[in-house]
């Protein structure tokens, strides 16, 4: 209907007349107080509903003792007016909650916000008029409201958690929430405090508790890490590469991991000794930045737990040296949690109040809190009298702070709390399908708490207003994503959660502190940067995903997913793509093998394993050279034989150097690397006959090499699969050597270039279908493409040894691979699948790069485990838990 009827009618209403707006805003701190300037500047007819006194959002609120923000202040601002960055000074590297509050009325007076914000409101309920396309609102101080659109600028953390401890209301003392502390401040001097709690809250209030409260006991479930701020002035290094150029700073930060501006580590921790280690780390802790120390030792910290343990054990030294009482000291250090899966917190004082003589530490591990009783806390072993208790207890965060504010009821009388009973459903992170014109700033799904929130404010609030604005001149009056797009962007979700650790703790951030709350990471998990532009293609794809209508206009609809790519894979092509290389086919064999060369100069380095020898071994025309990849624990060990990549033209022994070591720490298998000949020096049949007899060698001398005698497998990755292929194909045929297994990832089978992979993904995804022609040109004449010696798929694939099958979804040679590995069933040849969806024909040999990888290669290590006989057990690496597996965790492992 259209607004000019909608304001006709509602004119005729009586008593109770809504107001009618464009936009109606929930919440007015960071993100309500700037939608209301941008909406305001873009035409749109607005009101914010707070429920609070005034602005601040959760500044407003959390007024506890040593309330501050963990990211620096001068990245913790808006940016999107230069003036009002030069108008404001802050006074610290971070910000006491007054003065970040004082910020905020700061912004509302300098943009005269207030006059839109109707505060001491809370919504009571939010209904989807169909007929009328309007969201209509109840709230509990005021008339009703009519909106276009309706935003919720709620927060993550606004919903305070229940502490779900029998007997608060017995309770005789003051009870008090770091989440609603009182406005006029809190005497606590002479008294005795508890404080339950220890994450962020708990743990910035506790030191200044300490100091004021006659004693204070704190009782803590889970130790957190947490580091020391060193608060003072911003640093001077910041401060001028801020001053420096603000707008280029501003702009890295936009386009960041975190939303602050640092860079990309590489580095990885294996490639660092102990001291080189310790000296970043030292760096690190004396800087007190907590984006610094989560992001900047080395890459490996937030993706991987061995990489991770490094620092989670220099924490827990600081800790033992600071904490005089060695049994507190061991309650204070994590060890259930991999760093940064879990916020840490920047502190001050915080280790060193507990050798305060009036501070105890109750380690609730030990002695669970029975209940609390009128006149202070009983746990299992000891009743502690208090006059006063503090719950730091935390929030029910993201869906809490949208969920349980208010009935929610969109298209068909949906509910919102039952669409997400089993967790959040969103398309990035920004809209829910069957809630037209709703939109959330920072909500489940988008990078929210796992960013600079100010950066990821803005990026939000810029595109909803510049897509309602798009939508407005357009004639469009609803916009809502479509079923499948939002599907895709859950499944995106998960790819994410298995790129970093947070799947591994017990968390807010995955729904974990409320009881009976579904699990799940709900922040998206895959950058501030790279989500940025998923925002920006969606819009330059047309709204992708989104189902526009208008009274006067045709409804546009341009379904699809936003990203179908696992998220690293998507950055590795968009980063090879703004290389602009010129195609591998034009350099010439010489020319290709030294770009390949200096290619993998680039990438992390494998990671330690027992031993490396390199050798070489009789050929037919002369000796090859060999590398074998040896195990940590003793032999000997059962014997891959491997063929590596690179079209038959390209590589080496060496080439595939992290893919063997990572399969030999997840197997606890010896690979032997083989360096057969390449064309067009040594065309067909040369690669096939020397992957022939370096397995017929190596299967004789498994002994000599360190491995296991008996039955060998074989392994290979895209022309190496091709001849790890043909290997068992001339095996069979030629009375050995006895092969138990064969993994073929990605593998060449057929020199026919008609199945739909090839001409899907032709071109975009590294491998080209020119790249492969050319491979093909150069070791094989079109007459002897039918061989089998190249075309295995053409030759009798009965009698073969159990085959694991690696084909990616996004590589021309997927379907060939697919066709092998159904034509081997078909034969009566055990047979594994693995249909990697999202990857590309690199993804698996792409170690600690691709991390999405990484399951893949558990399943590949299981596979060869199994064909050699041994018990499936394999070393997880990178996937295994710090003790506690959450249902998170699960759920990522699942969708992967
Ligand atoms: O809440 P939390 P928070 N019995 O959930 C414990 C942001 N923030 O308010 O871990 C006993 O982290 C609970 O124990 P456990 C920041 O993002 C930022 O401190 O569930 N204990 C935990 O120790 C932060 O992460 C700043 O075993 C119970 C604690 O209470 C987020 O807000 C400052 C319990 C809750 O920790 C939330 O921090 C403050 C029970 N029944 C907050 N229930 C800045 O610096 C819960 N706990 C910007």
């Amino acid at each position: 209907m259209p607004d000019a009827m909608v304001a006709a009618r509602a004119s005729d209403a009586a008593r109770g007349t809504p107001r009618q707006v464009d936009v109606a805003v929930v919440g007015a701190g960071f993100a309500g107080l700037y939608l209301l300037h941008r909406l305001r500047k873009a035409g749109f007819t607005t009101v914010a509903l707070e429920e609070a006194g005034d602005v601040g959002g959760t500044w407003y609120w959390n007024r506890y003792p040593g309330a501050r923000c963990d990211i620096q202040t001068i990245d913790y601002s808006y940016t999107f007016d230069p003036e009002l960055e030069a108008a404001w000074t802050w006074s610290e590297k971070y910000a006491t909650q007054p003065e970040i509050l004082r910020y905020l009325g700061f912004v509302a007076d300098r943009y005269e916000l207030r006059r839109d914000i109707r505060f001491g409101t809370k919504v009571t309920e939010a209904s989807w008029d169909e007929a009328a396309e309007r969201w209509q609102l109840t709230t509990d101080n005021g008339a009703p409201v009519s909106c276009r659109h309706y935003i919720m600028a709620t927060g993550c953390l606004s919903a305070p958690k229940p502490p779900e401890i029998d007997g608060v209301k017995d309770f005789k003392g003051e009870v008090y929430f770091t989440g609603r502390w009182p406005h006029d401040g809190v005497n606590l001097a002479g008294k005795r405090v508890a404080v339950i709690g220890t994450g962020s809250s708990g743990i910035q209030s506790i030191p200044l508790i300490a100091e004021q409260a006659a004693h204070l006991t704190v009782f803590q479930r889970t130790p957190n890490f947490a580091l020391p701020a060193h608060n003072g002035p911003a640093p001077s290094d910041r401060m001028s590469l801020l001053q420096g150029d603000r707008a280029a700073y501003r702009e890295q930060a936009r386009q960041s991991m975190a939303g602050v501006p640092y860079p990309q580590q590489t580095a990885v921790s294996w490639q660092l000794s102990d001291a080189e280690r310790r000296a970043r780390f030292e760096e690190a802790w004396g800087k007190g930045d907590l984006v610094y120390i989560l992001t900047q030792l080395w890459a490996d910290q937030a993706v991987d737990v061995d990489g991770n343990r490094l620092i989670c054990d220099l924490i827990r030294e600081k800790i033992s040296a600071v904490v005089k009482d060695p049994e507190t000291a061991a309650a204070l250090m994590p060890h259930d949690h991999p760093f940064g899966a879990k916020r840490p917190c920047l502190d001050t004082n915080y280790y060193a109040t507990y050798n305060r003589s009036n501070v105890t530490l109750v380690n609730l591990r030990q002695e669970p809190i029975k209940a609390i009783t009128a006149g202070g806390i009983t746990t299992a072993r000891r009743s502690v009298d208090v006059d006063v208790i503090v719950f730091a207890t935390g929030f029910d965060a993201m869906t809490g702070a949208i969920r349980a504010v208010h009935p929610i009821t969109g298209r068909g009388g949906k509910s919102l709390s039952d669409v997400w009973a089993q967790g959040p459903q969103t398309y990035l992170g920004l809209t829910v399908e069957g809630f037209p014109n709703f939109f959330m700033i920072t909500g489940p799904g988008s990078p929210s708490v796992l960013s600079n929130m100010a950066v990821s404010i803005e990026q939000h609030v810029d595109w909803v207003v510049d897509r309602l604005a798009a939508l407005r001149d357009a004639g469009f009056t609803t916009i809502e994503p479509t079923e499948a797009a939002q599907a895709g962007w859950n499944r995106h979700m998960a790819d994410c959660s298995t790129l970093t650790l947070h799947r591994l703790a017990n968390t807010w951030y995955t729904g974990a502190n409320v009881p009976g709350k579904v699990q799940g990471v709900m922040p998206y998990t895959g950058g501030v940067g790279p989500y940025r532009s998923i925002c920006d293609e969606v819009v330059s794809r047309g709204m992708l995903g989104f189902r526009l209508t208008g009274p006067n206009v045709a409804a546009q609809c341009n379904d699809g997913e936003a990203v179908r790519l696992q998220p690293d894979v998507r950055l590795v092509l968009n980063l090879l793509a703004t290389l602009n290389l010129p195609p591998i086919e034009s350099m010439g064999a010489l020319g290709a093998r030294a770009f390949v060369n200096e290619f993998n100069k680039g990438r992390p380095a494998g990671r330690p394993i027992g031993d490396v020898v390199d050798g070489t071994l009789p050929g037919t025309d002369g000796p090859l050279p060999y590398r074998v990849y040896k195990p940590a624990a003793p032999g000997p060990h059962p014997v891959v034989v491997y063929f590596h990549g690179g079209g038959w033209v390209l590589g080496d022994e060496q080439s595939d150097d992290p893919f063997c070591r990572d399969m030999v720490r997840r197997t606890g298998m010896m690979f032997v690397s083989v360096g057969y000949r390449h064309a067009p020096e040594h065309r067909f049949p040369t690669a096939a006959e020397d992957g022939y007899a370096a397995t017929r060698w190596i299967a004789e001398h498994a002994a000599e090499l360190g491995g296991k005698p008996g039955p060998v497998l074989v392994a290979g990755w895209s022309a190496g699969g091709n001849i790890a292929a043909v290997t068992c194909q001339l095996a069979r045929d030629r009375g050995g050597p006895d092969i138990a297994g064969q993994l073929l990832l990605c593998p060449v089978t057929d020199c026919d270039f008609d199945r739909p992979s090839y001409n899907d993904n032709a071109t975009g995804y590294f491998l080209t279908r020119s790249l492969m022609d050319w491979f093909w040109d150069l070791y094989c004449s079109p007459a002897d493409r039918i061989d089998p010696r190249v075309s295995p798929l053409r030759g009798k694939v009965a009698g073969l040894p159990p085959a694991f099958v690696v084909t990616c979804e996004f590589d021309p040679l997927r379907d060939e691979g697919i066709a092998y590995a159904e034509a081997m069933a078909a034969a009566g040849v055990p047979v594994q699948q693995l249909k990697a969806r999202g990857h590309f024909h690199s993804s698996f040999t792409m170690v600690d790069v691709v991390i999405t990888g990484a399951p893949g290669r558990v399943q590949m290590a299981e596979a060869l485990r199994r064909f050699a006989g041994l018990p499936p057990e394999v070393s997880l690496g990178d996937e295994h838990s710090h003790g506690h597996t959450s249902p998170g965790h699960r759920i990522a492992a699942a969708a992967s």
